[in-house]
């Protein structure tokens, strides 16, 4: 736990309480002091914490919650519009004030603030010299200067906000009159813990929510330690409880260790059973993952010290790979160096996506895509309109789906472990999605007809089992596109350029981050052997549009899933049908979901996502064909 303790930094997380039922009790103050949920699905996603108190709890099976508390008012929130809205006002105003700071928003409620620089200014105004260590005696009113923004406030550096967990134990901050001699080091944490408190007043007074936040050296304890007084408190983690606070955690409170890490240790660690063998409290709180899978685990053993007992830094490295393993490693013991990387205010690209056990038809495709458009253009406005108009415009649209597909003997394929292949096809964005004097289902419409119909129809056809579809907007440009959806379609090859085909060694956001020009350019230099053999699965190029097929990265090591992190960091790149990015919640930050994990081909040795190892099988086998 060394490096934690030598950490200098100061960062606070936010984490908005129930924030989808705050925005609904702001929208309709009537469910103010009633229990109340919100539902998507058929999942309670949230509650207030009045339900919380009567034993709902959030991503509770709809029935399971009224069981718990029969008298629930139940709130649809399948339409994330007005979420993504407050969530970017709330962004926009902590930026506001603490402009300087690195702000990073992680899923649509959270925010990681470094003010680390803003912290050791305000230090060095009162007189520190640098040395963490040293001590001084201190006025009991200070003053805190926001230097950018001209805002202050006071506050006494003895004393503390909220509770302060540290070797005196965790309790809550008292009057004090001591004059005694502070350490610098306390002092800045003091400090920090009124700067979070002005944060989430400001929140308060200025947008109407409340908030939890931690205050620790690391993002990792800071979102630990949001997360342990709620709601609308906040503590202050002290490094030197860090070993003892993590030790009783559940694994998957560490943020990176999600879904699929939790479930390796579980098989490694013999704790897994079968459907039959569990029991309600076994299941994990991803309730969807979990009867996906029809699997659970026994949750009251998968803590930090039972891993950190039963684990060994060479079986992490068995497990989870030269890259993964030593920083999971490195989490379980504390140790979180990752950077708070500040969200851009416009993204860089904006995705989409439903995903359901399956869908076997195109009618059912149709429908979903006409959901997911609407959704899709919504989202475009939130993210990139500023009053009448739009400020920035995506110029490539890319269709994503996810084919469970069949088997041999032309069953569906069991969808149990099966890890399935991403397949999608990008073309340029018609023009016609930012007019703004047509309604939103008017133009989701011409998108789903001329669009992304004609898309998914060349990436899968009949018959088909999809189990996920995503719809993404990138390369954003300040020009507004010329093309119509119309023109698009009706003018075939010579209205349209060939969009470049993505190198298998570069990952996909990396690539739709770049501009056309580059991708070009890379696409020309790099003839990867996926895109020479065009016959391998679903790869396809017409005139209007490329597809992808994601075999993974053709490298002789594991994939770097620490470029994944940048989901957590990324401009607003919710994900899945929650809105969230999957990274988020699940476990992409570090592992992944389960497109995350990768195996090792038998046939060349190149290590690769495991989605990707039954196409890059069929290329082994068409190449054998052309051998013969
Ligand atoms: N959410 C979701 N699906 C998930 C996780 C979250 O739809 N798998 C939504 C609902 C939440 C919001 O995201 O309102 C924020 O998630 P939190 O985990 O922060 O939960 P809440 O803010 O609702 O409650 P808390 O007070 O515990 O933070
Ligand atoms: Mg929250
Ligand atoms: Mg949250």
């Amino acid at each position: 736990m060394s490096s934690s303790v030598n950490d200098q930094r100061v960062i606070i997380q936010t984490d908005i309480d129930f924030f989808y039922g705050q925005v609904e009790e702001l929208e309709n103050p009537a469910l103010k002091g009633q229990p109340f949920g919100v539902q998507q699905k058929h999942i309670i996603v949230t509650c207030n914490y009045i339900a919380r108190g009567k034993g709902v709890r959030k991503l509770q099976l709809l029935g399971d919650a009224l069981k718990a508390c029969p008298e629930l008012a139940i709130v649809n929130g399948e339409d994330l519009a007005r979420y993504r809205v407050a969530s970017k006002g709330i962004f926009h105003l902590v930026r506001s004030l603490v402009t300087g700071q690195k702000v990073e928003r992680l899923g649509l409620d959270e925010l990681f603030i470094d003010v680390t620089d803003m912290m050791e200014a305000h230090l060095t105004e009162l007189g520190w010299n640098g040395d963490p260590d040293s001590t001084t005696v201190l006025d009991q009113i200070q003053t805190f200067r926001i230097p950018s923004n001209g805002q202050s406030f006071t506050y006494n550096p003895y004393n503390w906000i909220g509770f302060k967990i540290d070797n005196d134990g965790d309790r809550m901050s008292q009057s004090s009159q001591s004059q005694e001699r502070l350490s610098w080091r306390t002092i800045k944490y003091h400090a920090a813990s009124h700067l979070a408190a002005f944060i989430r007043n400001q929140i308060k007074e200025r947008l109407g929510f409340t908030c939890s936040a931690g205050i620790a050296t690391s993002k990792i304890f800071s979102k630990l330690a949001a997360d342990i007084h709620k709601p609308n408190e906040q503590t202050l983690l002290c490094p030197d409880k860090y070993a003892d606070f993590l030790e009783p955690l559940h694994i998957r409170k560490i943020m990176g260790i999600g879904y699929q890490a939790s479930r390796t240790l579980c098989k490694k660690l013999g704790l897994m059973k079968d459907e039959n063998q569990a029991n309600e409290e076994d299941t994990l709180d991803d309730v969807d993952e979990a009867a996906q899978e029809g699997e659970a685990w026994y949750l009251p053993e998968l803590t930090v010290s039972y891993v950190q007992q039963h684990c060994t830094l060479q079986q992490f490295l068995e497990w989870f790979g030269d890259r993964h393993g030593p920083v999971l490693w490195d989490l379980i013991h504390g140790i979180d160096t990752a950077q708070v990387i500040p969200t851009p205010l416009i993204p860089s690209q904006i995705s989409i996506e439903d995903s359901f056990r399956v869908c076997k038809t195109m009618a059912d495709a149709t429908s979903r895509l006409h959901d997911l458009a609407i959704d899709f253009i919504k989202r475009l406005e939130v993210e990139l309109r500023v009053k009448d108009e739009f400020v920035k415009y995506p110029t490539t649209l890319r269709l994503t789906t996810r084919n469970r597909g069949l088997n041999e003997d032309g069953t569906w394929r069991d969808s149990k472990g099966v890890r399935d292949t991403r397949i999608s096809k990008s073309s340029r964005m018609p023009v016609d999605v930012f007019d703004l004097s047509r309604s939103i289902a008017e133009r989701a419409n011409a998108l789903v007809e001329q669009s992304l119909l004609p898309m998914l129809r060349h990436l899968v056809k009949e018959p088909f089992a999809l189990t996920l579809l995503n719809i993404a907007a990138a390369h954003l440009s300040t020009k507004r596109p010329a093309i119509s959806i119309q023109n698009l379609f009706a003018k075939g090859k010579s209205a349209l350029e060939h969009l470049p085909l993505r190198p298998d060694d570069i990952d996909e956001s990396t690539w739709s981050d770049l501009p056309l020009d580059i991708q070009r350019e890379i696409a020309q230099h790099h003839r990867s052997p996926t895109h020479d053999h065009d016959n391998i699965s679903k790869i396809e190029e017409t005139s209007f549009t490329s597809t992808t097929i994601n075999t993974g990265p053709p490298t002789t090591t594991p994939p770097l899933p620490l470029l994944k992190r940048k989901r957590s960091n990324e401009e607003v790149d919710y994900d899945d049908d929650t809105g969230f990015a999957p990274s988020d919640y699940e476990s992409m930050v570090l592992l992944g979901d389960g497109d995350e994990t990768w195996d090792t081909c038998s046939i060349c040795g190149k290590a690769m996502f495991t989605w990707g190892m039954q196409a890059h099988r069929l290329y082994h086998e068409k190449e054998a064909r052309n051998q013969d």
